[in-house]
């Protein structure tokens, strides 16, 4: 999971991103020819789709990346260059119609409210974080001889801090032939899973923003499991490597 891995996805996506450098050359060099400012449109699209698409390659290929850095992007960055090339392609479209004279009006409206949109979401998502930092989501308590796990940007009980996913965090010990009794807070803004190899393999366990899950078995086969998320999510790779060992 660390490191490259390029499936048919990732090639597809490495192409789109060599296609898009092509063509914004390709509307340079028309420019350099016909000074018209179709072309300068045209190259700024390809340069958002170049960016755009290389963004999504970078996010897919390094499963490294901090998930603060990741919902950026996806958040912001991505959302921002696809609009700027739509703008740019329109433009380029629009250029020798009778509405170019509008595009000097539509233009800088469009990209000083592209601006306002994301500087408001981007405000409002730090404002609502740190409000609801202090406290955790009603449920998310920890069960009378159980466990709680809480899942943030810092993975299952902070464990990026404990070397996830190489170092196995969290760690739960049991005795076999026990009932376990496992809550899983989340206080992440985006869905997570929980798998317990063999005790929780059977459903895809999903947990949205803000809820929490109780799930209950008995620990009948002795050894480690490994517990983990089975969704996809920005901080997949920090859900990865918690234990559960019934001695
Ligand atoms: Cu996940």
């Amino acid at each position: 999971m660390i490191g490259l891995a390029l499936y048919s996805g990732d090639a597809l996506q490495l192409a789109l991103v060599a296609i898009s450098v092509a063509l914004m050359l390709f509307s340079i060099n028309a420019y350099t020819r016909r000074s018209e400012g179709r072309y300068v449109a045209l190259a700024v699209a390809f340069v958002c789709l170049c960016a755009a698409s290389a963004s999504t390659l970078v996010l897919e290929l390094y499963a490294g990346i901090g998930p603060a850095t990741v919902e950026t992007v996806e958040l912001y960055l991505i959302p921002s260059l696809e609009f700027l090339m739509v703008l740019g392609f329109l433009t380029a479209l629009l250029w020798s119609s009778r509405f170019r004279s509008g595009l000097k009006v539509l233009v800088p409206v469009a990209i000083l409210g592209l601006g306002l949109l994301v500087t408001g979401t981007y405000l409002s998502n730090v404002g609502s974080q740190s409000g609801s930092a202090g406290g955790l989501p009603a449920m998310c308590s920890k069960p009378s001889d159980g466990f709680l796990i809480v899942a943030s940007s810092l993975g299952y009980n902070d464990s990026v801090g404990h070397g996830a996913p190489v170092q196995s965090w969290p760690v739960m010990d049991i005795p076999q032939g026990s009932n376990v009794t496992i809550t899983i807070c989340n206080t992440y803004q985006a869905s997570i899973g929980f798998q317990i190899v063999h005790y929780l393999q059977g459903k895809v366990e999903t947990i949205a923003p803000g809820q929490a899950l109780t799930v209950s078995f008995l620990a009948d086969v002795k050894g480690g499991f490994l517990i983990y998320c089975s969704i996809p999510c920005p901080i997949h790779l920090y859900l990865q490597g918690g234990e559960l060992t019934v001695v």
